[in-house]
């Protein structure tokens, strides 16, 4: 199978221009790379805009297949760099994007607190993550547009008892009101460093070693491959 997120080559030179260093210098320590899947409107692209830009559009404008975004976030003075692939939730693109579940080492699934219907889905697209994604993949559920009380319809227990079920973490956000937007993919990057971290391999002494090498450590070769 293709590595979905080997390409395209200008991923790195799209938007994250400001978070690089100097020339020669290393841009990043880690490269994570993250998958946002949920129906349609729940907001994906907003919430990805939020992060990256931090701005909100409260235009609705359906993705098309597959796009992505990259940020640059410091963890433990390490620098993250996180490649964000925001999905189409229209079942007609289902096909491409399900074919980006395997390279991703971090999936935030989201639905809407006003929108039964995307709740009760996160048990597909959980299932769809099963079937596709690396058994390894940290999973986070976000319910979004918390800003919009008076129409609500999932309560924050709600969600909790779902992600709970599903060993997983929750956080209810808005890319509207600039809620826990950040704290939400700081988390799961945490999450997938801390993962990654306590892959520590140590060289035998007998091989002359003793250097400690994170397997899969990213901002080497294994940057331009797929994780996991
Ligand atoms: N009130 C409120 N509206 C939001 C929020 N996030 C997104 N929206 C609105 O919800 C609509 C859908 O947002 P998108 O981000 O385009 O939804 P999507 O999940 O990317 O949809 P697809 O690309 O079709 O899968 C837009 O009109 C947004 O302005 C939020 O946090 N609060
Ligand atoms: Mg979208």
């Amino acid at each position: 199978m293709l590595d979905q997120f080997s390409y395209p080559a200008t991923a790195t030179n799209r938007t994250d221009s400001k978070h690089n260093t100097k020339m020669g210098s290393k841009a990043y320590d880690y490269l994570f790379k993250l998958l946002l899947i949920g129906d349609s409107g729940v907001g994906k692209t907003c919430v990805l805009f939020r992060f990256s830009d931090d701005a909100f559009n409260s235009t609705f404008i359906s993705t098309i297949g597959i796009d992505f975004k990259i940020r640059t976030i410091e963890l433990d003075e390490k620098k993250i760099k996180l490649q964000i692939w925001d999905t189409a939730g229209q079942e007609r693109f289902r096909t491409i994007t399900t074919a980006y579940y395997r390279g991703a080492m971090g999936i935030l699934l989201l639905y809407d607190i006003t929108n039964e219907k995307s709740f009760d889905n996160i048990k597909t697209w959980i299932h769809n993550i099963e079937q596709h994604a690396s058994e390894d993949v940290e999973k986070m559920i976000l319910g979004n547009k918390c800003d919009m009380e008076e129409k609500r319809v999932i309560s924050k227990e709600q969600g909790e008892k779902l992600a709970g079920e599903h060993g997983v973490s929750f956080m209810e956000t808005s890319a509207k009101a600039n809620i826990n937007v950040e704290e939400a993919f700081t988390k799961i990057a945490r999450d997938i460093k801390r993962k990654m971290d306590q892959k520590v391999v140590s060289t035998p002494k007998e091989s002359g070693g003793g250097t400690v090498k994170a397997v899969g450590s990213p901002a080497g070769d294994g940057a331009k491959k797929g994780c996991c």
